[in-house]
Parts: C-alpha cells; sequence; structure tokens
C-alpha cells in the first residue's frame, strides 16, 4: 500500500509518516514537500534508502510535480494526505500571499490529482481556527459555524470548501481533520512553545501577546497524527472530525508552567502588543472521533511539556540550523522591543 504525504518534512508531518511506517508494515510513503523555512528534510533521513520511504522536494501548488508525486507513489496511492502549508498565524498576518498560495490552490491540485489518479481517499488536516474565537466557555463541534478571523484561518477554511466541492460534484473521497494548538518534536521555534523553551534556555525574554489570557487547546503531536490516521482508516469521505487536545490553559499560565519546569525564573515573560485580531480561546468538542473512531488523546499537557522540553534539550542542533538568520530576521521584525533587547540565538 501506497500513500502520498505533503508536507512530511514539516512538525506534523515528520510525526506523522514516522507513526504511519511504525505502525503499518505494509505501507511505503512519498513525501512530496518544497522545503520552505519550515521544512527539513534531514528529520527524516534516516528512513531515506530503506525502501520504504521516498522524499520528493516539489510544490504542491505545481501540477507537473504533484504528478511526479502521484507517479512515484504508484500511479495510484491509496491516499493522498495534505499536511503541507504555511501553518504561522503571524506571518499570514504580516504577508498573506503565500499563505493563500499553498493553502488553497496547493489544496486544489491535490484534489484535482485525487481525482484524476482515482485516490482511494484524500485526508485534508485543518485546523480549529476555522471555527473563529471562543469567549470563556463551551466548545467547538463539526457543525459550528465557520469565521476564520485570521489570513491563515480564512485560508484553512477556504480550502475546506474546496474539498467540500470536490467531494459534492466530483465524488472525491475526501476526508477533514480540525486539529487543535500541536506541541511536541520538531516544532519551528516561531510557535509559542518551542519558542518558549529555546529562548528560555538561552536566558532570553520570551514574549507574551497582549495581557496573556487567551486560551489554547493544547494536543500533543503524536496523539493528532494517531487521529488522522483513525480518520483516514475509519472516517467516512464527506465527513469532518474535530480532533483537540486534553487540556487548555490560558498563555501566561503555560509560559510559567514551562519556566519552571526548565528551572528558569517567570520574570523572562516579556508582555509584547498583541496579535492583530487575536482569537480569544480555541476548544473543540471531540466526541465525534471518540465515538466514530475510537480515538482519543492520551497525552496530558504535564507529560507532553516533560517529553517535548527533553526532546529539544537532547537536539540543541536541530534548534540552532531552525533559529538561522531567516528566523532572526523574522524575529526583529515581529519582536522590535524584544529586539532592542536581545536576539536570541
Ligand atoms: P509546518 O509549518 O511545521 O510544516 C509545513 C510543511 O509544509 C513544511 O515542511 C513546508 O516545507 C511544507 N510546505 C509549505 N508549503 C508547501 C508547498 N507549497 N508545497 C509543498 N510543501 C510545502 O506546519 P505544521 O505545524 O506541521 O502544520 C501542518 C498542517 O497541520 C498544516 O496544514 C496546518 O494548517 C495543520 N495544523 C497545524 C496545527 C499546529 O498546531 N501546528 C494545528 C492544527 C492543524
Ligand atoms: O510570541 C508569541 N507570544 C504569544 O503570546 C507567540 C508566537 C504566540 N503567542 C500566543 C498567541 C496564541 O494565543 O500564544 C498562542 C499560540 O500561538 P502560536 O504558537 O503562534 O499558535 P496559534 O496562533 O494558536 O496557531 C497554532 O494552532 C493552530 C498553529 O500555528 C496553527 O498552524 C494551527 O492551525
Amino acid at each position: 500500500m501506497q500513500w502520498l504525504v505533503t508536507g512530511g518534512a514539516g512538525f506534523i508531518g515528520t510525526s506523522f509518516i514516522r507513526l504511519a511506517l511504525a505502525s503499518r508494515p505494509n505501507l511505503s510513503i512519498v513525501n512530496l514537500d518544497n522545503l520552505t523555512y519550515a521544512g527539513h528534510r534531514q528529520n527524516l533521513s534516516d528512513l531515506e534508502g530503506g525502501g520504504r520511504y521516498q522524499f520528493l522536494q516539489g510544490d504542491i501548488c505545481d501540477p507537473s510535480q504533484v504528478e511526479c508525486a502521484v507517479a512515484l507513489a504508484g500511479g495510484r496511492p491509496a491516499a493522498i494526505v495534505n499536511i503541507a502549508a504555511e501553518s504561522h498565524v503571524d506571518r499570514s498576518i504580516a504577508s498573506a500571499s503565500e499563505c493563500v498560495r499553498t493553502n488553497v490552490l496547493g489544496t486544489q491540485v491535490l484534489l484535482d490529482a485525487a481525482r484524476t489518479c482515482s485516490a482511494s481517499r484524500f485526508l485534508q488536516v485543518s485546523t480549529d481556527e476555522v471555527y473563529g474565537s471562543l469567549g470563556p466557555t463551551g466548545s467547538f463541534h463539526e457543525r459550528s459555524p465557520l469565521a476564520p478571523n485570521s489570513p491563515y484561518a480564512a485560508s484553512k477554511a477556504a480550502a475546506e470548501m474546496l474539498v467540500r466541492a470536490a467531494v459534492h460534484t466530483h465524488g472525491v473521497p475526501a476526508i477533514i481533520t480540525r486539529g487543535s494548538n500541536n506541541y511536541g518534536p520538531f516544532q519551528m521555534p516561531e510557535k509559542l512553545i518551542p519558542l518558549a523553551i529555546s529562548n528560555a534556555e538561552a536566558d532570553q525574554p520570551i514574549p507574551l501577546y497582549g495581557t496573556g489570557a487567551n486560551i489554547r487547546n493544547w494536543i500533543y503531536v503524536e496523539d493528532h497524527c494517531r487521529g488522522i490516521m483513525a480518520a483516514l482508516e475509519r472516517g467516512q469521505p464527506g465527513e469532518v472530525y474535530n480532533l483537540g487536545g486534553p487540556d487548555e490553559i490560558e498563555n501566561r499560565a503555560l509560559l510559567a508552567r514551562i519556566l519552571s519546569l526548565l528551572g528558569k525564573p517567570a520574570s523572562l515573560i516579556r508582555p509584547v502588543p498583541d496579535r492583530p485580531g487575536h482569537d480569544f480561546r480555541y476548544s473543540l468538542d471531540s466526541t465525534r472521533a471518540h465515538a466514530e473512531l475510537g480515538w482519543t488523546p492520551e497525552v496530558a499537557l504535564a507529560e507532553g511539556l516533560a517529553r517535548t522540553i527533553a526532546w529539544y534539550r537532547a537536539h540543541p542542533a536541530w534548534t540552532t540550523q531552525a533559529r538561522d538568520s531567516h528566523f532572526t530576521t523574522y524575529y526583529r521584525a515581529q519582536y522590535p522591543t524584544l529586539h532592542s533587547e536581545a536576539v536570541p540565538r
């Protein structure tokens, strides 16, 4: 059995490919990834040459490169799993065009390919951000209205609409999963948890947007990947499944916890201007995935944070190459008030 996975050199894609190959002995995977700043081929380089994993550098927006990937995956892959995206809300606020190109056009190109090659399944990895923002109570369920607030969230919602249209019009057997905030190994230090860990380890200030009262629903990346597998293998085409983590926490409390685990002072937390349009709270009701897919997240925040910190401590070279000169340019522009204080390495 062959699958085509996109974005496998990124954070979630790396974890997904490892999990899928480890748990399905007859599976082989082609990973199509164009290696943006967020893609790291070396994450999976130990799998190359082993006969079950092939890396192809290519753009999901380019139909001919997608065609090559489909051919490499045997011409009719059992599944196309679209994990590739421009995934960072702050970058989408600074400039939306790349996000729209990859997340919207790229999804359509892949849907066209799925239709042409008659792939048995198409899975679109989406996000809780398509629902917009919650107040202090309640949770989003799959029938909640979509009300995306950032350019990133809007591009992911647009991609979902194209998936829906492909199912409805062309009968593409596509499934959508909506995951909550992921954390774990291999996450780019532009995102809150790895940014906090890597800055704190270097005794550098950690930016906290606004009051820090915003709440996120955290899921350990391997739990999310098990959910994607469950939806792919047991989900119904045309359906949507929420994959929410077990814990919700305010950003300021999360940073305090991370600093305490690292043995670093809370004084490293530095309030910075709020993110424009900052969603207050996300919370997913995953009853459907529990009932219909038999999926439930297993890693609580305390355990997941301990594992994540241990991973970053064991892989300083990975963080150093992720925080390259491109990252430093981004960091200076994103946090001008912190930059005058220090530029973390
Ligand atoms: P990431 O930024 O770490 O990785 C994205 C990967 O996609 C990179 O390897 C990059 O090189 C690749 N890519 C980008 N543009 C491409 C293109 N045009 N062609 C081919 N490859 C391209 O992202 P992530 O955090 O691993 O997120 C993966 C997916 O999961 C995204 O679709 C995202 O919307 C979704 N998601 C993420 C989270 C989260 O908390 N990180 C939560 C829910 C859903
Ligand atoms: O420096 C920061 N300071 C800060 O307070 C950063 C980078 C973030 N934050 C806040 C903003 C959010 O409330 O922390 C929270 C988490 O921020 P991010 O890590 O940027 O994640 P978020 O914006 O919630 O989006 C993530 O979850 C949903 C992923 O990046 C998306 O790809 C996914 O779809």
